[in-house]
């Protein structure tokens, strides 16, 4: 299985978050590619491969220009170790801007497109592991750690050469990704998340959003209860496997946020680690090709281990 990344990406390391109003150590570290690569090679992965760069038109496609123009300016004013809260373009207080965040993100969103290309070139599945994740960021917006929607990106990327379906199995919803795809037909968006009455990002992520206009029933919530064990989970998954199916998409992209993870220090579901090769198992059971992409998961000392697990349930 060819594994996509570069360091590139460890460069955006912002040192706190702000939640109510009290400064946190920032959850979203580079130390998650660290704990990743590590594991992959432990266990005889070996097909890693650098990014390359595409025309910045598959990033303002669906990025607002504005927003682009800020994160690509605004960066360069900052100086080394000063991070930069809250401007219009800026929805929270987890999602910062460092010196280096927007190399970081270009690199990420370049690390997603570098697998959708890999697909398109015949591979049955490659994993992009992306940071800065993406699944919150919208149009002209950040949010929950995300600047650039990688696999919104991919997955327009892959819209003009067949029907792309998206599982989104972060814990927390993909809002971004709802939000590109919402009122189009050609992108079906899947996804199963903690109850977005109880959880970030709050506002998103209910059942009765089911798409508009032509896009309508091509969007598809699954909130969850807290402490949701894996066997709720995984049927709850198969059951989300089928609108897949019924729509006989020629390629799946899978957001892949391993914050359901037991022991994840911001979540509060109950998966445990070897269920995640069953969660592979699970998905692997769609035919199509597929492009795995990284989004949230952060318990440093065991996200390289769940990866591992849930790689070992597709084949190599
Ligand atoms: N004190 C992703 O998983 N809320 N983003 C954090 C912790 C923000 C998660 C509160 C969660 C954003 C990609
Ligand atoms: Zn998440």
């Amino acid at each position: 299985m060819k594994i996509i990344y570069t360091d590139i990406q460890k460069k955006h390391n912002p040192i706190y978050e702000i939640y109510d109003g009290v400064k946190e150590s920032y959850a979203e570290k580079k130390e998650r590619i660290t704990s990743i690569v590590s594991a992959l090679k432990e266990n005889n992965y070996t097909d890693f491969i650098s990014p390359h760069h595409f025309p910045l038109s598959n990033i303002t496609s669906l990025h607002h220009i504005a927003y682009f123009n800020f994160l690509s300016n605004r960066t360069k004013k900052i100086k080394e170790g000063e991070e930069l809260y809250p401007s219009y373009f800026i929805m929270d207080t987890y999602t910062p801007l460092t010196k280096y965040t927007f190399e970081a993100a270009m690199a990420s969103a370049n690390v997603a497109l570098t697998g959708a290309e890999l697909i398109l070139n015949g591979e049955k599945i490659c994993y992009s592991l992306c940071r800065p994740p993406g699944h919150h960021a919208e149009e002209r917006s950040s949010g929950g750690y995300c600047y650039f929607n990688n696999a919104a990106i991919a997955a327009n990327y892959l819209s003009s050469q067949g029907r792309v379906a998206i599982l989104d199995i972060d814990y927390h919803h993909g809002n971004g990704t709802q939000h590109f795809f919402y009122e189009r037909n050609d992108v079906l968006y899947v996804s199963l998340h903690a109850d977005p009455n109880l959880k970030f990002p709050y506002n998103s992520g209910f059942v009765d959003e089911i798409g508009k206009g032509k896009g309508e029933g091509f969007n598809k919530n699954y909130p969850l209860p807290l402490n949701i064990s894996n066997i709720e989970y995984a049927n709850i998954l198969k059951r989300a496997l089928k609108d897949i199916r019924d729509y006989k998409p020629n390629f799946l992209i899978v957001s892949a946020g391993f914050d359901t993870y037991e022991k994840d220090p911001i979540a509060g579901f109950a998966l445990t680690i070897p269920f995640y090769k069953e969660i592979g198992q699970i998905i692997s059971s769609l035919t199509m090709p597929k492009l795995i992409i990284q989004e949230g998961g952060y318990n440093i000392d065991d996200l390289g281990r769940i990866v591992v697990s849930f790689l070992k349930g597709f084949i190599k």
